[in-house]
Protein backbone atom coordinates (compact mmCIF):
# COMPACT_ATOMS: atom_id res chain seq x y z
CA UNK A 1 0.00 0.00 0.00
CA UNK A 2 1.16 3.47 -0.95
CA UNK A 3 0.17 6.55 1.30
CA UNK A 4 -0.74 9.26 -1.38
CA UNK A 5 -2.40 11.75 1.19
CA UNK A 6 -1.97 11.87 4.61
CA UNK A 7 -5.08 9.92 5.33
CA UNK A 8 -5.51 7.70 1.88
CA UNK A 9 -3.87 4.74 0.92
CA UNK A 10 -3.51 3.02 -2.26
CA UNK A 11 -3.25 -0.86 -3.29
CA UNK A 12 -3.38 -2.23 -6.97
CA UNK A 13 -4.46 -5.52 -7.06
CA UNK A 14 -4.18 -5.66 -10.62
CA UNK A 15 -7.65 -6.67 -11.61
CA UNK A 16 -6.95 -9.70 -14.00
CA UNK A 17 -7.45 -8.63 -17.70
CA UNK A 18 -10.12 -10.36 -19.31
CA UNK A 19 -9.87 -11.38 -23.37
CA UNK A 20 -11.96 -8.80 -24.02
CA UNK A 21 -12.24 -9.36 -28.06
CA UNK A 22 -12.97 -13.58 -27.31
CA UNK A 23 -15.18 -12.28 -25.17
CA UNK A 24 -17.13 -10.25 -27.19
CA UNK A 25 -17.25 -12.75 -30.45
CA UNK A 26 -18.19 -15.34 -27.94
CA UNK A 27 -21.16 -13.51 -27.07
CA UNK A 28 -22.14 -12.13 -30.49
CA UNK A 29 -21.93 -16.03 -31.74
CA UNK A 30 -24.39 -17.32 -29.33
CA UNK A 31 -27.79 -17.91 -30.90
CA UNK A 32 -29.59 -15.02 -28.88
CA UNK A 33 -26.44 -12.85 -29.79
CA UNK A 34 -25.32 -10.84 -26.34
CA UNK A 35 -23.03 -8.50 -24.95
CA UNK A 36 -21.95 -7.56 -21.63
CA UNK A 37 -23.13 -4.21 -19.95
CA UNK A 38 -19.54 -3.32 -18.72
CA UNK A 39 -19.24 -2.67 -22.71
CA UNK A 40 -21.57 0.23 -21.94
CA UNK A 41 -19.10 2.16 -19.31
CA UNK A 42 -16.28 3.93 -21.40
CA UNK A 43 -16.07 7.71 -21.10
CA UNK A 44 -19.28 8.26 -23.03
CA UNK A 45 -20.84 5.50 -21.67
CA UNK A 46 -19.98 6.72 -17.93
CA UNK A 47 -21.25 10.39 -18.76
CA UNK A 48 -24.75 8.84 -20.84
CA UNK A 49 -24.86 6.85 -17.86
CA UNK A 50 -24.99 10.42 -14.95
CA UNK A 51 -27.15 12.00 -17.37
CA UNK A 52 -30.22 8.75 -17.58
CA UNK A 53 -29.91 9.25 -13.45
CA UNK A 54 -31.11 13.41 -14.18
CA UNK A 55 -33.74 11.83 -16.02
CA UNK A 56 -37.16 12.18 -14.88
CA UNK A 57 -38.48 8.79 -15.55
CA UNK A 58 -35.21 7.31 -14.19
CA UNK A 59 -36.40 7.10 -10.51
CA UNK A 60 -34.03 4.80 -9.01
CA UNK A 61 -31.05 6.91 -8.62
CA UNK A 62 -33.29 9.46 -7.10
CA UNK A 63 -35.14 7.48 -5.04
CA UNK A 64 -32.02 5.62 -3.04
CA UNK A 65 -30.40 9.32 -2.19
CA UNK A 66 -33.35 10.22 -0.58
CA UNK A 67 -33.51 6.95 1.58
CA UNK A 68 -29.88 7.25 2.79
CA UNK A 69 -30.19 10.82 3.57
CA UNK A 70 -33.21 10.34 5.52
CA UNK A 71 -32.33 6.90 7.19
CA UNK A 72 -28.86 7.50 7.72
CA UNK A 73 -29.35 8.08 11.62
CA UNK A 74 -31.33 4.61 11.75
CA UNK A 75 -28.89 3.18 9.61
CA UNK A 76 -26.16 4.16 11.40
CA UNK A 77 -27.96 2.08 14.51
CA UNK A 78 -27.43 -1.03 12.79
CA UNK A 79 -23.61 0.04 11.99
CA UNK A 80 -22.57 0.71 15.79
CA UNK A 81 -19.06 2.14 16.44
CA UNK A 82 -15.95 1.61 14.56
CA UNK A 83 -17.19 0.17 11.80
CA UNK A 84 -15.16 -0.42 8.61
CA UNK A 85 -17.24 0.36 5.40
CA UNK A 86 -15.94 -1.49 2.41
CA UNK A 87 -17.81 -0.44 -0.84
CA UNK A 88 -16.72 -2.42 -4.06
CA UNK A 89 -17.34 -0.80 -7.13
CA UNK A 90 -17.36 3.35 -5.51
CA UNK A 91 -17.22 5.10 -8.29
CA UNK A 92 -17.70 8.63 -7.33
CA UNK A 93 -18.12 8.18 -3.94
CA UNK A 94 -21.39 10.09 -4.18
CA UNK A 95 -23.65 7.74 -2.27
CA UNK A 96 -21.84 7.20 0.62
CA UNK A 97 -20.96 10.76 0.94
CA UNK A 98 -24.78 10.99 2.14
CA UNK A 99 -23.67 8.76 5.24
CA UNK A 100 -20.45 9.24 6.48
CA UNK A 101 -21.67 12.29 8.59
CA UNK A 102 -23.96 10.23 10.14
CA UNK A 103 -22.43 6.69 10.13
CA UNK A 104 -18.77 7.58 11.47
CA UNK A 105 -16.94 4.40 10.63
CA UNK A 106 -13.14 3.61 11.71
CA UNK A 107 -12.33 2.72 7.97
CA UNK A 108 -13.54 3.37 4.23
CA UNK A 109 -12.32 1.02 1.73
CA UNK A 110 -13.37 2.06 -1.60
CA UNK A 111 -12.82 -0.36 -4.43
CA UNK A 112 -13.07 0.33 -7.97
CA UNK A 113 -11.64 -0.82 -10.98
CA UNK A 114 -10.43 2.08 -12.49
CA UNK A 115 -7.81 3.39 -10.88
CA UNK A 116 -7.78 7.02 -12.13
CA UNK A 117 -11.66 7.78 -11.02
CA UNK A 118 -10.75 5.91 -7.71
CA UNK A 119 -7.79 7.84 -6.55
CA UNK A 120 -10.20 11.02 -7.30
CA UNK A 121 -12.94 9.76 -5.88
CA UNK A 122 -11.32 8.71 -2.81
CA UNK A 123 -9.27 11.81 -2.43
CA UNK A 124 -12.17 13.33 -2.32
CA UNK A 125 -13.91 11.13 0.45
CA UNK A 126 -10.89 11.76 2.55
CA UNK A 127 -10.81 15.88 2.08
CA UNK A 128 -14.43 16.30 3.08
CA UNK A 129 -13.81 14.30 6.19
CA UNK A 130 -10.31 14.49 7.16
CA UNK A 131 -10.70 12.60 10.58
CA UNK A 132 -11.70 8.99 8.54
CA UNK A 133 -9.14 6.55 7.35
CA UNK A 134 -9.43 5.76 3.56
CA UNK A 135 -8.14 3.13 1.54
CA UNK A 136 -8.29 3.17 -2.08
CA UNK A 137 -8.50 -0.36 -3.72
CA UNK A 138 -7.97 -1.03 -6.82
CA UNK A 139 -9.78 -4.41 -7.69
CA UNK A 140 -12.89 -5.86 -9.17
CA UNK A 141 -15.56 -7.97 -7.74
CA UNK A 142 -14.16 -10.99 -8.21
CA UNK A 143 -11.42 -10.17 -5.93
CA UNK A 144 -12.97 -9.55 -2.56
CA UNK A 145 -11.40 -12.37 -1.20
CA UNK A 146 -8.28 -11.14 -1.08
CA UNK A 147 -8.80 -7.89 0.48
CA UNK A 148 -6.49 -7.05 3.49
CA UNK A 149 -9.11 -5.04 5.88
CA UNK A 150 -7.66 -3.05 8.69
CA UNK A 151 -7.93 -4.48 12.21
CA UNK A 152 -10.59 -2.58 13.92
CA UNK A 153 -13.07 -3.07 17.15
CA UNK A 154 -16.04 -2.04 14.87
CA UNK A 155 -17.92 -4.24 12.46
CA UNK A 156 -17.49 -5.24 8.96
CA UNK A 157 -20.04 -3.49 6.64
CA UNK A 158 -19.97 -4.02 2.83
CA UNK A 159 -21.87 -1.00 1.29
CA UNK A 160 -23.38 -2.20 -2.32
CA UNK A 161 -25.60 0.48 -3.12
CA UNK A 162 -26.94 1.57 -6.35
CA UNK A 163 -29.07 -1.93 -7.79
CA UNK A 164 -25.68 -2.50 -9.28
CA UNK A 165 -26.74 -6.29 -7.87
CA UNK A 166 -29.91 -5.95 -10.20
CA UNK A 167 -27.74 -6.32 -12.96
CA UNK A 168 -26.41 -9.58 -12.09
CA UNK A 169 -27.73 -12.83 -12.95
CA UNK A 170 -29.77 -14.39 -9.91
CA UNK A 171 -26.56 -17.06 -9.76
CA UNK A 172 -23.84 -14.29 -9.87
CA UNK A 173 -25.98 -12.37 -6.96
CA UNK A 174 -25.75 -15.42 -5.15
CA UNK A 175 -22.42 -16.15 -5.69
CA UNK A 176 -21.21 -12.36 -4.84
CA UNK A 177 -23.36 -12.35 -1.40
CA UNK A 178 -21.47 -15.55 -0.28
CA UNK A 179 -18.00 -13.77 -1.06
CA UNK A 180 -19.12 -10.66 0.68
CA UNK A 181 -20.63 -12.76 3.39
CA UNK A 182 -16.91 -14.14 3.88
CA UNK A 183 -15.69 -10.87 3.99
CA UNK A 184 -17.46 -9.53 7.04
CA UNK A 185 -17.47 -12.16 9.00
CA UNK A 186 -19.23 -13.51 11.77
CA UNK A 187 -19.96 -9.99 13.25
CA UNK A 188 -20.76 -8.52 9.88
CA UNK A 189 -22.75 -6.73 7.25
CA UNK A 190 -24.19 -5.63 4.52
CA UNK A 191 -26.00 -2.36 3.73
CA UNK A 192 -27.23 -2.82 -0.11
CA UNK A 193 -29.37 -0.88 -2.41
CA UNK A 194 -32.26 -2.82 -4.57
CA UNK A 195 -34.94 -1.99 -7.34
CA UNK A 196 -38.27 -3.00 -6.52
CA UNK A 197 -40.47 -4.88 -9.07
CA UNK A 198 -43.46 -2.67 -9.87
CA UNK A 199 -46.02 -1.68 -12.65
CA UNK A 200 -44.93 -2.36 -15.99
CA UNK A 201 -45.61 1.01 -17.14
CA UNK A 202 -43.25 2.72 -14.71
CA UNK A 203 -40.40 0.33 -15.14
CA UNK A 204 -40.69 0.63 -19.04
CA UNK A 205 -40.92 4.30 -18.44
CA UNK A 206 -37.77 4.85 -16.86
CA UNK A 207 -35.77 2.35 -19.36
CA UNK A 208 -37.28 4.23 -22.21
CA UNK A 209 -37.00 8.17 -21.40
CA UNK A 210 -38.36 10.66 -23.56
CA UNK A 211 -35.43 12.59 -23.85
CA UNK A 212 -33.27 8.94 -25.59
CA UNK A 213 -30.45 8.85 -23.07
CA UNK A 214 -31.00 5.13 -22.66
CA UNK A 215 -31.63 4.58 -26.27
CA UNK A 216 -27.95 6.43 -26.73
CA UNK A 217 -26.43 4.41 -23.72
CA UNK A 218 -27.42 1.45 -25.32
CA UNK A 219 -25.98 2.32 -28.62
CA UNK A 220 -22.94 3.69 -27.14
CA UNK A 221 -22.15 0.35 -26.35
CA UNK A 222 -21.42 -0.43 -30.30
CA UNK A 223 -19.75 2.44 -30.68
CA UNK A 224 -17.58 1.39 -27.80
CA UNK A 225 -16.92 -2.10 -29.59
CA UNK A 226 -16.20 -0.39 -33.08
CA UNK A 227 -13.29 1.58 -31.19
CA UNK A 228 -11.57 -1.58 -29.23
CA UNK A 229 -12.07 -4.99 -31.16
CA UNK A 230 -12.23 -2.99 -33.56
CA UNK A 231 -16.03 -3.11 -35.60
CA UNK A 232 -17.91 -1.69 -38.20
CA UNK A 233 -21.20 -1.34 -36.23
CA UNK A 234 -23.71 1.20 -37.75
CA UNK A 235 -25.69 3.22 -35.01
CA UNK A 236 -28.28 4.50 -37.62
CA UNK A 237 -28.89 0.45 -38.59
CA UNK A 238 -29.71 -0.52 -34.78
CA UNK A 239 -32.46 0.51 -32.60
CA UNK A 240 -32.72 0.70 -28.46
CA UNK A 241 -35.46 -1.59 -26.97
CA UNK A 242 -35.66 -2.07 -23.41
CA UNK A 243 -39.26 -4.00 -21.72
CA UNK A 244 -40.16 -5.50 -18.58
CA UNK A 245 -40.17 -9.02 -18.83
CA UNK A 246 -42.73 -9.79 -15.82
CA UNK A 247 -42.25 -13.60 -15.85
CA UNK A 248 -38.15 -13.03 -15.18
CA UNK A 249 -38.83 -9.68 -13.30
CA UNK A 250 -36.06 -7.94 -14.90
CA UNK A 251 -36.08 -5.66 -17.69
CA UNK A 252 -34.38 -6.42 -20.48
CA UNK A 253 -32.18 -4.15 -22.94
CA UNK A 254 -31.73 -5.08 -26.19
CA UNK A 255 -29.66 -3.36 -29.61
CA UNK A 256 -32.32 -4.28 -32.54
CA UNK A 257 -31.00 -4.89 -35.89
CA UNK A 258 -32.90 -2.79 -38.11
CA UNK A 259 -31.88 -4.53 -41.42
CA UNK A 260 -30.40 -7.94 -42.67
CA UNK A 261 -26.80 -6.47 -42.34
CA UNK A 262 -23.02 -8.27 -41.48
CA UNK A 263 -20.71 -6.40 -39.51
CA UNK A 264 -17.18 -6.88 -39.20
CA UNK A 265 -16.09 -7.84 -35.62
CA UNK A 266 -12.38 -7.37 -35.33
CA UNK A 267 -12.13 -8.89 -38.57
CA UNK A 268 -15.47 -12.16 -38.22
CA UNK A 269 -18.18 -11.45 -40.34
CA UNK A 270 -21.12 -11.28 -37.74
CA UNK A 271 -24.63 -11.63 -39.70
CA UNK A 272 -27.74 -10.03 -38.28
CA UNK A 273 -31.54 -10.72 -39.71
CA UNK A 274 -33.60 -7.37 -39.60
CA UNK A 275 -35.53 -7.53 -35.99
CA UNK A 276 -32.71 -10.03 -34.48
CA UNK A 277 -31.05 -8.92 -31.11
CA UNK A 278 -28.06 -8.16 -29.36
CA UNK A 279 -29.23 -8.53 -25.43
CA UNK A 280 -27.06 -6.04 -23.90
CA UNK A 281 -28.34 -5.76 -20.34
CA UNK A 282 -30.33 -7.62 -17.33
CA UNK A 283 -31.79 -5.38 -14.28
CA UNK A 284 -33.36 -7.61 -12.08
CA UNK A 285 -36.53 -6.10 -9.91
CA UNK A 286 -36.72 -7.72 -6.45
CA UNK A 287 -39.63 -7.88 -4.46
CA UNK A 288 -38.83 -8.15 -0.48
CA UNK A 289 -39.43 -11.74 -0.32
CA UNK A 290 -37.43 -12.29 -3.20
CA UNK A 291 -34.79 -10.72 -2.12
CA UNK A 292 -34.86 -12.29 1.37
CA UNK A 293 -34.79 -15.32 -0.11
CA UNK A 294 -31.35 -14.26 -2.23
CA UNK A 295 -29.89 -12.93 1.41
CA UNK A 296 -30.85 -16.04 2.98
CA UNK A 297 -29.38 -18.27 0.36
CA UNK A 298 -26.26 -16.70 1.13
CA UNK A 299 -25.68 -16.31 4.88
CA UNK A 300 -27.43 -13.35 5.55
CA UNK A 301 -30.75 -12.31 7.52
CA UNK A 302 -32.61 -9.40 6.25
CA UNK A 303 -32.37 -7.16 9.25
CA UNK A 304 -34.74 -4.16 8.07
CA UNK A 305 -35.98 -2.30 5.11
CA UNK A 306 -36.03 1.02 4.03
CA UNK A 307 -37.97 2.79 0.89
CA UNK A 308 -38.94 6.18 -0.72
CA UNK A 309 -42.22 7.42 0.06
CA UNK A 310 -43.27 5.84 -3.60
CA UNK A 311 -41.90 2.55 -2.25
CA UNK A 312 -39.76 2.27 -5.33
CA UNK A 313 -36.34 1.15 -4.03
CA UNK A 314 -35.66 -0.61 -1.29
CA UNK A 315 -32.00 0.05 0.86
CA UNK A 316 -31.67 -2.98 2.63
CA UNK A 317 -29.72 -3.96 6.31
CA UNK A 318 -28.61 -7.73 6.51
CA UNK A 319 -26.78 -9.84 9.30
CA UNK A 320 -25.33 -12.65 9.33
C1 LIG B 1 -26.19 0.58 -13.19
N1 LIG B 1 -27.49 -0.09 -13.22
C2 LIG B 1 -28.00 -0.34 -11.89
C3 LIG B 1 -28.47 0.58 -14.12
C4 LIG B 1 -29.83 -0.16 -14.09
O1 LIG B 1 -30.84 0.52 -13.93
O2 LIG B 1 -29.84 -1.38 -14.20
C5 LIG B 1 -27.96 0.64 -15.54
C6 LIG B 1 -28.96 1.19 -16.51
N2 LIG B 1 -29.32 0.64 -17.63
C7 LIG B 1 -30.20 1.40 -18.25
N3 LIG B 1 -30.46 2.43 -17.49
C8 LIG B 1 -29.68 2.35 -16.40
Amino acid sequence: ATAIAPQVTYTNMHPPRHDLVAEVLDGLSQRQKTLSPKFFYDEQGSRLFESITEQPEYYPTRSERMVLRNKAGEIADHLGPDATLIEPGCGSCEKVRLLLDALQPAHYLAMDISADFLLKSAGAVAGAFPDLDVQAVCADFSQLDQLVVPDSPGRRVVFFPGSTLGNFSPSMARHFLRSVRDLVGADGGLLIGVDRHKDTDVLDAAYNDQAGVTAAFNLNALTHLNRILPADFDTDRFSHRAFYNTDARRIEMHLRSDCDQTVQCAGRPIAFREGETIHSENSYKYTFDQFDRLATAAGFQVESEWSDAQSLFSVYFCRI
